[in-house]
């Protein structure tokens, strides 16, 4: 007996009056020469789909899953991961994310722990094989238990450091051992809250060592995937050492680790950064480090992470446009790090959630096909530009004028440079013709 009652949700079409229904997400229809599947690839999460159970700051459990209240915890993760196929089945969602104690239950000592999570992967690389399911990355969680609390690799403690490189080791074993196209490195307590008791500079070192131990690992194991490190700027840790996107990058290039690495990037992180969502995607893209994407959307007025189901088809096409400006996805996709509200607690909530989510970037993978096919948006931003392919700009650039012969050929040739519109409102009407 399955825990959904819903049935599987078909493409019905654009006019479909079915509440449970694809509008836009067909599955196999072609769009710039890819399916839909493969331009999106969307990924379901253990961790909101099934593990959370509804708590918020001042209440617990709203959802009562029966596996929560198990008093055998193995077979409880067993029905977890049942649960998770179902989801899957139900949502045509081929991926899943997860991480190692969303899976499995917590030991007395790590060797335990590890031994529970290597039993339920096994479990689960079954149930892949039968229902053509995929991993799109596996992490540790080294946030939740209290040793964590003063960090994970910045920790002030060394053997807290030497307890994350041992569950680290074990969980990029079980990705890789589940295929994993990715493994991600969330730095939830990567971070200080005071600086009255914190030595940055050592935090920073022991962030960097972390990473560089877990590069030459993955190159030891024949890892095949990037590492993907995801920026958040704060919550848990008031200040986080992972940010954004820009401070990211500065941990990856100063080990040089840019093929090795990239970044995961969220939407409700990146307006807790100040940033928007697409200009995440297009920095990371421009510097050569975009990975993936934890689906999601923030509150525009909490300013916490309340990983609601994104529906913003407008929104979502200028996610979508960048995404395809970067190449689309190779090893990365759509991971669902979303959760339904406490207070929708009937099972079928959670396929609505997806199913709803999933149709709004089918239709903005859409939106966002017809900008680039249509190229009128890049013309015009090419066009802002085009001074730059003369010989002679070509040649500043390059580096190939100093200051002084650059200041020596405005006064010569009285360059007198003339102001242009940026014509913003004339674009934004222009996105508004696609959405
Ligand atoms: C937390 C968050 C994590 C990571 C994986 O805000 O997004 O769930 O995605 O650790
Ligand atoms: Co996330």
């Amino acid at each position: 007996m399955t825990f959904f009652t819903a049935k599987k949700a078909k493409y019905e079409g654009p006019k479909s009056r079915s509440e449970l229904a694809f509008r836009h997400y067909d599955k196999n229809r072609k769009v710039m020469g890819k399916t839909m599947a493969d331009h999106l690839r969307f990924a379901i999460c253990w961790w909101h789909s099934t593990c959370w159970p509804g708590s918020d700051p001042f209440g617990g459990d709203t959802f009562l899953r029966p596996w929560h209240h198990s008093s055998n915890e193995m077979e409880a993760a067993r029905q977890k991961a049942d649960v998770m196929f179902d989801a899957m089945d139900l949502t045509s969602i081929d991926f899943f994310c997860f991480h190692d104690r969303d899976i499995a239950p917590e030991g007395q000592s790590l060797k335990e722990s590890n031994a529970n999570v290597t039993a339920i992967a096994n479990y689960i690389e079954k149930k892949m094989a039968k229902g053509k399911k995929k991993c799109l990355w596996g992490t540790a969680n080294l946030f939740s238990n209290r040793r964590f609390m003063a960090g994970a690799a910045t920790n002030p403690d060394p053997d807290v450091f030497a307890y994350c490189a041992a569950q680290i080791k074990h969980c990029m074993d079980v990705t890789k051992g589940l295929g994993g196209a990715n493994y991600v490195m969330w730095g939830g307590r990567e971070g200080y809250e005071t600086l009255l008791n914190t030595n940055i500079g050592h935090e920073l070192e022991a962030a960097k060592r972390m990473l560089a131990l877990v590069i030459e690992y993955k190159h030891k194991i024949g890892f095949k995937g990037p590492i993907l490190i995801e920026p958040k700027p704060q919550e848990p840790t008031k200040h986080q050492y992972d940010y954004d996107v820009a401070t990211v990058y500065s941990l990856i290039s100063s080990l040089g680790a840019q093929k090795d690495v990239k970044v995961n990037i969220e939407q409700n992180h990146a307006i807790l950064a100040g940033h928007t969502f697409e200009h995440e995607i297009a920095l990371a893209s421009a510097l050569g480090i975009f990975g993936s994407i934890d689906l999601n959307r923030g509150d525009y007025q909490s300013g916490w992470d309340t990983d609601q189901f994104i529906v913003d088809v407008p929104e979502l096409t200028l996610a979508m446009y960048e995404i395809l400006k970067a190449g689309g996805f190779t090893t990365g996709g759509m991971n669902f790090d979303a959760k339904i509200r406490r207070q929708s607690i009937d099972a079928d909530d959670l396929i609505h959630a997806h199913v709803g989510s999933m149709d709004a970037c089918a239709k903005a993978l859409l939106n966002a096909a017809a900008m680039i096919e249509d190229g009128v948006l890049k013309g015009m931003v090419d066009e802002r530009y085009a001074g730059w392919s003369t010989a002679r700009n070509k040649a500043m650039l390059q580096g190939k004028e100093s200051l002084e012969q650059i200041a020596a050929r405005v006064e010569k040739n009285n360059i007198n440079p003339q102001p242009k519109s940026g014509r913003q409102e004339r674009l934004e009407n222009l996105i508004n013709r696609y959405c």
